[in-house]
């Protein structure tokens, strides 16, 4: 048979299995440079969001608003340690039902790129690896580290099984998977480890899922993050050359479609930079750049939301990131549309056809107002109920991992040895506080000491006072070298020059004791000595709020502010909200999705001041506002002062930054 009668037997075969609804499929097209769905010429314009950092009641409302920008895919990361906090035990329910978030976005009409790591980065707690791999002090993390290959072995063979039904070709909506991420700017540069992934992805997934490989647009990045098998794309955003960009990875892919996997229309935060802004009309005039190319691009991020609990993660040397994950995305924190949001579906109007039909409105934001505080009890106080396994005693101090606690605070104890009668160095000379310690002197609240920034402080006392240290794990480092972040004292104290010995050890289960409703209120008997002005010892305060039944559409979503208080942790409801810092900034309010609220019960709301709250010579309130503040800073005397926000793309606007 001639050629041309096979070939157009093979063309009569595919189009006749077509129009049978032949099984679907997704691959690329190395001949046309572009993707194939179903045998048609395909182009995404994907945004990315973290079911991780909405509250599950609001992944339709957020994936409807982006669908109705035109997007036509999402992409989002799935969180080791969101899944598996303890080795072994796995959660996939509530807000970590991935399976849930997948369905609603196909029903939606959304396709997925999914991210699953094991290393995801993202501003998240160890860029998304579980803490407990460090119970293995010398592992190499994102290596061919046999005890780090058996952790993701097990993990990727709880996941992956879970995530095959959901792939595009049997039926779901998962057009392509990304192994590790950007692996090439990391120091390893293992060959072994991403074959190992890539092969154990193949063996779960199959071979015709489209596996994919990010990296930084440059050869560099590529060097170590490509690999055969995988197709490699990049990610850039819009302040830099996009043909140069795509030339990068053209080094990588000569053929096949263009892909920026991420395209920052926003940018992070840390506590003491300023809020970053990335102008809507830079990244609406760059997006039009990239899909005049033809090229297929997903927005980091569409949307950010928000690091609950002690999810944010850290840059080095040590920058943590606040609660709020906005972004500056299309769409912000609480899912509220913005001009970005509109400008960005603008450009897409131009490419493709948006859907008819609402937008699903930006939520309403309700004003509760002030609610009363009042102290509970100082953590030495509480000390018995908040340590459930009692104190470990050793010479030297140990670190979180060493006392079986991942996130939170440990209280470290010991006494004065000597009498110390003048003001006495108490310090980390080798910088070993990760990340915050607040020092207390028979009760009396002397300092901080803080990561990089704080190394020694002066302490007075007699020999044998009681020295209590609560440390405080501000986020594991997300992003290079740095991940195998130790949290705790993980280098010795000094005490002039001599290092401080004979340790009690405090784990403390301040999620368990606060979602239990068991602190009780200060004990009247209990006194606590007088403390200097700027500083308490670390202490819980406790409120609650009525939301009226019978008033339509209440509970709304709010944002609580906590003007003069300083640092700390709030619960609402028992649910850990996050960190407030608005003394540093640029972060002053938190959002409070409606779902933590209830109108058949009252709100708690707990708060732990580790600096000083207004409350002794104040007034002791927090304050339910209706409008976000994330680009300023509190004087501790309340005055707001507003920090120009920091745009990439014009850093004239980025602020040195400004700590107090
Ligand atoms: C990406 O690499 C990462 O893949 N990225 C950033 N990288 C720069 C690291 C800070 C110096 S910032 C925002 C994004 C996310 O972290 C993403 O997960």
């Amino acid at each position: 048979m001639s050629l041309l009668r096979v070939g157009c037997l093979l063309l009569l075969l595919t189009l006749l299995g077509q129009s049978l609804g032949a099984s679907p499929s997704f691959s690329v097209d190395y001949d046309n440079d572009c993707f194939l769905k179903d045998g048609e010429k395909f182009r995404y314009i994907s945004g990315s969001i973290h079911y991780n950092r909405i509250p599950r009641v609001y992944w339709k409302d957020r994936l409807l608003k982006m669908y109705m920008a035109g997007l036509n895919a999402i992409q989002t990361y799935i969180p080791w340690n969101y899944h598996e906090q303890h080795q072994g035990q796995y959660n996939f329910t509530g807000d970590r039902d991935v399976a849930h978030f997948l369905k609603l976005a196909q029903d939606i009409g959304l396709l997925v790129i999914l991210r699953p790591g094991p290393y995801i980065c993202a501003e998240w707690e160890m860029g998304g690896l579980p803490a407990w791999l460090l119970n293995k002090k010398d592992i190499v993390l994102r290596s061919s580290d046999p005890d780090y290959i058996a952790a993701v072995d097990t993990w990727m063979g709880k996941l992956l099984p879970m995530i095959k039904p959901y792939l595009y070709q049997n039926g779901g909506p998962i057009i392509s998977v990304q192994v590790e991420n950007e692996y090439g700017s990391y120091f390893a540069c293992d060959y072994n480890y991403l074959r190992h992934l890539s092969t154990l992805f193949r063996s779960h997934l199959g071979d015709e899922v489209v596996l994919f490989t990010t990296d930084g647009a440059g050869v560099g990045y590529l060097k170590c993050g490509a690999l055969q098998g995988l197709y490699a794309t990049v990610d850039f955003g819009p302040g830099s050359n996009i043909t140069a960009a795509f030339q990068a990875q053209r080094h990588a892919e000569p053929r096949g479609p263009l892909v920026n996997s991420e395209f920052y229309a926003g940018w992070l935060d840390n506590w003491g930079s300023g809020h970053s802004v990335v102008s809507s009309s830079s990244v609406a005039k760059a997006l039009n750049g990239i899909l005049a190319l033809g090229a297929n691009v997903n927005i980091y991020m569409f949307i950010g939301g928000t690091n609950f609990g002690y999810w944010n993660g850290a840059n080095s040397p040590y920058r943590p990131q606040p609660t709020s994950y906005d972004y500056d995305a299309p769409l912000t924190e609480a899912g509220d549309l913005t001009e970005k949001y509109f400008a960005i579906r603008e450009v897409i109007g131009m490419y493709q056809k948006i859907p008819e039909g609402p937008i699903p409105p930006s939520t309403p934001k309700y004003a509760y107002g002030a609610v009363s505080m009042k102290k509970l009890q100082t953590v030495t106080d509480a000390l018995e109920i908040l340590s459930f396994s009692g104190p470990v005693k050793s010479v030297y101090p140990q670190s979180f991992n060493d006392l079986k606690q991942i996130f939170g605070f440990v209280l470290y104890r010991t006494t004065l040895p000597v009498n110390c009668s003048k003001p006495t160095p108490l310090s980390s000379p080798l910088n070993g506080v990760h990340d915050r310690a607040y020092v207390s002197v028979d009760g009396v609240a002397v300092g901080i000491l803080e990561r990089f920034k704080v190394l020694t402080i002066n302490v007075t006392g007699k020999a044998g006072s009681q020295v209590d240290i609560l440390v405080e794990n501000m986020g594991r480092i997300n992003y290079g070298s740095g991940i195998n972040d130790f949290k705790g004292l993980v280098t010795n104290l000094t005490l002039g020059q001599d290092p401080l010995t004979g340790w009690t050890m405090y784990s403390l289960s301040i999620d368990e004791v606060v979602s239990q409703g068991l602190l009780p209120v200060q004990n009247p008997t209990l006194t606590n000595p007088p403390q200097p002005a700027a500083l308490s010892p670390p202490t819980f305060y406790g409120g609650s709020f009525i939301i009226p039944d019978g008033i339509p559409d209440l509970p709304q979503d709010t944002y609580i502010s906590l003007p003069k208080w300083r640092k700390g942790q709030i619960w609402i409801n028992g649910f850990n909200l996050g960190r407030y810092w608005p003394t540093r900034g640029p972060q002053v309010t938190l959002f409070v999705p409606a779902n933590l609220l209830s109108t058949a019960a009252p709100n708690n709301v707990t708060v732990l001041e580790l600096e000083g709250a207004p409350c002794s010579s104040g007034v002791c309130t927090v304050e339910f506002t209706s409008t976000p503040i994330l680009n300023a800073t509190v004087h501790p005397d309340g005055n707001l002062l507003v920090k120009k926000g920091c745009d990439e793309n014009e850093p004239r606007y980025c602020p040195q930054v400004l700590l107090h």
